[in-house]
């Protein structure tokens, strides 16, 4: 490449070479440039958000740098790329990560102080990126850090959506939705405007021969253009800056469409350009459900098909010939979402570059993994065969076509099995047909993975039992999820990171968490546990801060803090907590005054949000909102219990509570939650869980041993027996269980009509979510809790112990699973001495 240019043009270009700042000083210049030019601005009116815009364009500059160097590299070596395509990317904020990456937050710090800036302002003033729902979002997230730091050649695809999940706003209780419009300010992002590709949609597949050959052509209806936005991602002490490319939809040939307004039809060009940016223009607000609407289906084929395009036209300029592409490159499905990635890329090889269908499929499925993350049968998705076929016919042929040469191959190796067809069958013969999604991944893709060991277990055995026996057990395979240590222990609770890197020899552990190991050690130094617990003293301060700030309501930081913040969903199960806090109530309220001095003060926290149209969920906010009505202005019990609603959950919150809580409830019914990720979170940041066993929470028990958390409730393989027997045997509830419905009915917490719902879900509707089975060893073990909780000098030892154990739970061992097992791809050694520092 540098070839090509002349010996003086490169040396004008490598004389002028931008240099980054290294200190206090350049920071600050660079800092003042932006706001006297970039912003136009100058020391007189530079408020905190011109500060945090200022200084996320000196950072940005810097990253630059190394994004350019970084793809330079890769495109230098020409090694194998991953790719990550995922729906959504819940980054939260990108300037406080940006600056610890960068190992320069300090230097930012005084820089900023010098200026008449507190650096944590200036940070709190950037909106969260919140592209993305929950989990499976941020897990994508913590992917994308842990393979910059790990130094892999990685892409993540995803969509630029205009609106993120919305914003949550508590109205008398109750949840209400605004919008959350975030790119008026976004320095964050390059807009690509030369990056470009023109997707079809609708239309009709025409048979053309050319050479004696017979290809099908499909002839577009319709034509969107999808524009590129990068989002540069900084590894963490590497220069390695890896690309998120999200598209953005825009009408077809500009602004809007000439011919039509000149010949008068300005109204309809206004309708086509908007019908076009509707595309990418708001993330469906479902966690873990599908509604099978047909824009949803369009985002995911508008968003597939760019990268792809954009993925071979990489691809292409190596000049290899197509059987190379699996060694140059491999992409990850996360969910079934991206699933027409693979009947996309069959067709480009099949329709566009003309190779023969078995030669193509050989190289589709060598291509492609797919990683799924819930057994939840609302969640898999399924796409009536109609709606496929009008939108996109030429794909609807290929999906039958795979679908024939699956189905013969296994009526091959099970010829007297008939229902097996049926069962396996990608297409559902169903009123109407469906395709089914999940099936038509594991057929495309040579390896597919759950996100935790006993999800992977339960997938094999139930939702793809038939696929084992046909592809055999090695197809299928686990990578548990985890974390990045960056995000969720150096940038949310720097004070403990602090601490732990003084006992486990510098900050290396934030690059090899095992190296945490070596807390377990300092256990016993009372000094240790002393500075341990007054860092999560503090934290709780800051919470409660908040708390008092955005509630009004005073806590004692001094309680038990019990926190729940995560979607809400009836199998996470948030009725089984504030049921149990209506328990606690009913018991303080039952005691003598004397009695309740010696009960240990608490504080229940909630937070997460119900999808818009999800009511059983927005039930439950109400309950905990009228319970905390009732609760936390009743005198008789003060301190005792307070129940909090926390509004708004997200990103950026999440590192303020997860740092502040002292035990955290990860309560799923058995085999209902993949496997958690917050749990994870909490544990990395010295708090204990509550939780049944359930996702990822059995293997946290085993990392960090029994008696270091507080598991209850029945096991996954009761599931179904307990659930049959609700149905078809007598129903009894707990009976401390229906003392909490009889106060709620009593009309205790307002209206009792409000919450019938919820009451009959469990008395009359077969209590599926096993609330009812599981409530009286729910209770049980907080009373443990509480019993824990008195020995401060114990549990300090028992979170230690836990956090030295945690190793295992970062995402760097994650993606160095798949590297190994799935992808093949190896890291692309960086020489830091020549293009590191200054
Ligand atoms: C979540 C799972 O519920 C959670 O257990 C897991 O830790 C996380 O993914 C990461 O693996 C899921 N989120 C979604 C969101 C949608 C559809 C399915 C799932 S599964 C939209």
């Amino acid at each position: 490449v540098e070839a090509s240019i002349p010996e003086p043009q490169r040396e004008a270009w490598k004389r002028n070479q931008i240099t980054s700042f290294t200190d206090k000083d350049g920071f600050e210049k660079e800092v003042v440039r932006h706001v006297e030019t970039t912003l136009a601005r100058s020391m007189f009116n530079c408020d905190e958000i011109a500060a945090y815009s200022a200084t996320s364009l000196a950072f940005r500059d810097r990253l630059i740098t190394h994004w350019n160097r970084t793809q330079q590299r890769q495109t230098y070596r020409d090694t194998k790329r991953v790719y990550y395509l995922s729906l959504e990317f819940l980054m939260g904020r990108a300037l406080d990560n940006a600056m610890l990456n960068v190992g320069l937050k300090n230097v930012a710090q005084d820089g900023l102080a010098e200026l008449g800036f507190r650096i944590e302002d200036v940070v709190k003033q950037e909106h969260d990126a919140a592209l993305g729902n929950g989990g499976l979002g941020r897990l994508a997230a913590c992917f994308l850090d842990s393979l910059a730091t790990l130094n892999f050649p990685a892409w993540g695809y995803g969509l630029r959506y205009r609106y993120g999940i919305f914003k949550q706003e508590i109205i008398d209780g109750y949840q209400v939705e605004v919008p959350d419009y975030w790119l008026d300010f976004n320095p964050w992002e390059f807009p690509r405007h030369d990056v470009t590709v023109d997707i079809q949609f609708f239309g009709q597949v025409n048979k053309k021969t050319v050479g004696g050959k017979t290809i099908s052509v499909w002839e577009a209806g319709e034509i969107v253009q999808a524009v590129a936005y990068d989002v540069p991602i900084p590894g963490y002490d590497t220069p390695t800056t890896n690309n998120l490319r999200l598209w953005s939809s825009k009408a077809s040939g500009g602004e809007f469409d000439f011919q039509k307004f000149n010949s008068g039809d300005y109204e309809s060009s206004v309708a086509d350009q908007q019908r076009a940016e509707t595309i990418s223009a708001v993330l469906y607000p479902n966690d873990n459900l599908e509604r099978g609407k047909e824009l949803r289906l369009k985002q995911q084929y508008f968003w597939v098909a760019a990268s792809l395009y954009d993925i071979v036209r990489r691809f292409k300029k190596s000049r290899r010939s197509w059987n190379e592409f699996p060694d140059q490159v491999a992409i990850q499905l996360n969910d079934t979402h991206p699933t027409l990635a693979i009947v996309e890329l069959q067709r480009i090889l099949v329709d566009i570059e003309g190779l023969e269908w078995d030669n193509a499929w050989e190289i589709v499925t060598s291509t492609f993994g797919y990683t799924n993350h819930t057994v939840l049968p609302e969640a898999l998705e399924k796409w009536p065969v109609g709606l496929v076929q009008h939108l996109l016919p030429r794909h609807l042929q290929i999906i039958y076509d795979i679908n024939l040469f699956f189905l013969q191959s296994v009526e091959k190796a099970f010829p007297d099995d008939r229902d097996m067809l049926r069962r396996v069958s990608i297409i559902e013969e169903s009123q109407p047909k469906m395709v089914r999604m999940a099936f038509l991944a594991i057929v495309g893709s040579h390896k597919v993975n759950g996100v935790a060991e006993l999800h992977s277990d339960l997938i094999k055995t139930t939702i793809f039992k038939d696929f084992v026996e046909i592809y055999g057990p090695d197809k299928f395979t686990n990578v548990t999820n985890g974390i990045t240590p960056r995000r969720w222990l150096h940038q949310a609770n720097p004070r403990l990171s602090e601490l732990i890197a003084s006992k486990c020899g510098g900050n290396d552990f934030l690059k090899d968490l095992t190296l945490l190991n070596q807390l377990e050690k300092h256990v016993e130094d009372k000094q240790f546990r002393k500075e341990w617990a007054e860092i999560k003293y503090a934290n709780k301060v800051r919470l409660a801060k908040h708390i008092k700030d955005t509630t009004g309501v005073v806590v004692n930081p001094a309680s038990l803090f019990d926190v729940q913040v995560k979607r809400i969903h009836e199998y996470k199960r948030q009725q089984l907590n504030i049921f149990g806090v209506i328990h606690r109530y009913l018991s303080l309220k039952a005691m003598t005054p004397d009695q309740r001095k010696k009960q240990l003060p608490r504080v229940s926290i909630f937070g997460g949000k119900a999808a818009p149209g999800y009511w059983m969920a927005k039930q439950i906010i109400h309950l905990i909102n009228s319970v905390g009505a009732v609760v936390n202005k009743d005198e008789d019990i003060g301190d005792l219990l307070k129940v909090i609603f926390l509004e708004d959950y997200n990103v950026s919150k999440a590192e303020m509570i997860c740092p502040a809580s002292d035990i955290s409830e990860h309560i799923s019914t058995a085999g209902t939650e993949a496997s958690g990720t917050s749990n994870m979170k909490f544990v990395l940041n010295g708090g204990l869980i509550i939780g049944t066993c359930d996702g990822a929470n059995i293997e946290i028990t085993r990392e960090i041993g029994e008696s270091n958390i507080f598991l209850f409730g029945n096991l996954s393989e009761d599931v179904e027996d307990l659930r049959h027997a609700h149905t078809y045997g007598s129903h009894t509830i707990d009976s401390d269980l229906d003392k909490v419905f009889n106060e709620i009915e009593k009309g205790t917490f307002g209206t009792p009509h409000d919450f019938s719902a919820m009451i009959a879900a469990v008395r009359q509707h077969g209590d599926y979510y096993l609330v009812s089975d599981d409530f009286h060893s729910y209770i049980e073990t907080h009373q443990l809790v509480d019993e824990a909780y008195r020995n401060q000098d114990e549990w300090i030892a028992k979170c230690i112990t836990s956090v030295s154990r945690m190793g295992f739970f970062t995402s760097d061992r994650c993606i160095n699973e798949y590297a190994e097992e799935i992808w093949n791809v190896e890291p692309l050694a960086v020489d830091r001495h020549s293009i590191w520092g200054p």
